[in-house]
């Protein structure tokens, strides 16, 4: 038997996404988090066909696009990676956004986007760009100190973006594309000791660093270069949508700050993210955070699978991807 599963690829500031517009998995009508889990439980083999090698790499972020439960949004999306699924993904719904422009089956102007974790507002804008009004976010804990093998003792902030983070400000690591295999190794270690240190549910690690100083004129000056390591083994070539919202709601918090003040976020390999915020609750430190980018389409595909090809979903991969990282 032969299926056929039709993408759009993607990439918003250098980081891939791949959305499956049909032929993805029947997940039912239910609530995008129950979805989501029947996604995990029942149809894992796709997001490992989709993702994995020979078709994909661990580099790819996919989506799958779905009916929204709530009338008033343009459409549902359940994203999901190597190694697992995402609530939110920040660069993601910006291709998706792209996606549907492409397609032309969205127009200018504001829609509203059901995730997983919640509804998002996207706006997409007369030159190309999308602005993300992301889910409510915050800081969990403040300056939490690990003490990571091999490295010694780091601080940094947890916080929830769509996704869980672990922002460190302080380390002596150079954020560049020549350091990423380091880099990627330093940061396991630290998601490992973040984990163990009782915040298991922490999968992203952000580092911070002074942006580079030999920006491109015609874009604006960054205030902050970043480098993220994703849940499994890749790190994000954007600047990370819901890592920068994380990153937003920590400097809300410390009034570093002001509302509807923009952020640029810049990232390893330089692409910009341009956010700011609107409190959602100060008192309880909740903000939403507004993270704008561009997409563009390289690619538009039917993936087919035939049920003698021995890798037709993907070739398998280590039970446990972060033990083996470590
Ligand atoms: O942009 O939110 C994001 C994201 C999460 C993982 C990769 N990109």
């Amino acid at each position: 038997m032969t299926r056929r599963v039709q993408v759009i690829d993607s990439h918003t500031g250098g980081e891939p996404t791949r959305i499956i517009i049909s032929g993805g998995p029947d997940l039912g009508t239910g609530p995008l988090s129950e979805r989501v889990e029947r996604f995990r439980n029942e149809f894992d083999h796709y997001r490992c066909g989709v993702i994995h090698e020979p078709r994909g790499s661990e580099v790819l972020v996919g989506g799958l696009l779905t009916e929204p439960v709530d009338a008033s949004c343009a459409a549902g999306i359940i994203f999901f990676n190597d190694v697992s699924y995402l609530g939110m993904c920040g660069h993601g719904t910006i291709g998706l956004f792209a996606t549907l422009a492409h397609l032309e089956r969205i127009s200018l102007g504001e829609h509203r986007l059901e995730t997983p974790v919640g509804i998002v507002t996207v706006t997409l804008e007369p030159d190309g760009s999308v602005a993300v009004e992301n889910v409510a976010s915050y800081r969990e804990a403040q300056a939490v100190e690990v003490d990571v093998p091999g490295i010694g003792r780091i601080v940094g902030d947890v916080a929830w973006g769509g996704n869980w983070f672990f922002l460190v400000y302080e380390h002596d690591q150079e954020l560049n594309l020549a350091n990423t295999d380091r880099l990627l190794m330093y940061t396991r270690r630290i998601r490992q000791a973040v984990n163990e240190a009782g915040f298991p549910l922490v999968d992203h690690v952000e580092l911070y660093a002074s942006p580079d100083a030999s920006h491109d004129a015609s874009e604006p000056e960054a205030h902050s270069r970043n480098f993220v390591l994703c849940p499994g083994y890749a790190y994000d070539r954007s600047p990370c949508g819901t890592g920068t919202s994380a990153k937003l709601a920590c400097l809300a918090a410390d009034g570093k700050l002001a509302e509807g003040e923009h952020w640029v976020q810049e990232s390893v390999i330089g692409s910009r993210f341009v956010g700011s915020f609107r409190w959602e609750d100060q008192d309880a430190g909740r903000v939403l955070p507004t993270i704008r980018g561009r997409a563009f389409v390289n690619g538009e595909s039917t993936l087919i699978f035939q049920d003698d090809d021995p890798f037709c979903w993907g070739i398998p991969q280590p039970e446990d991807m972060r033990a083996l990282a470590e």
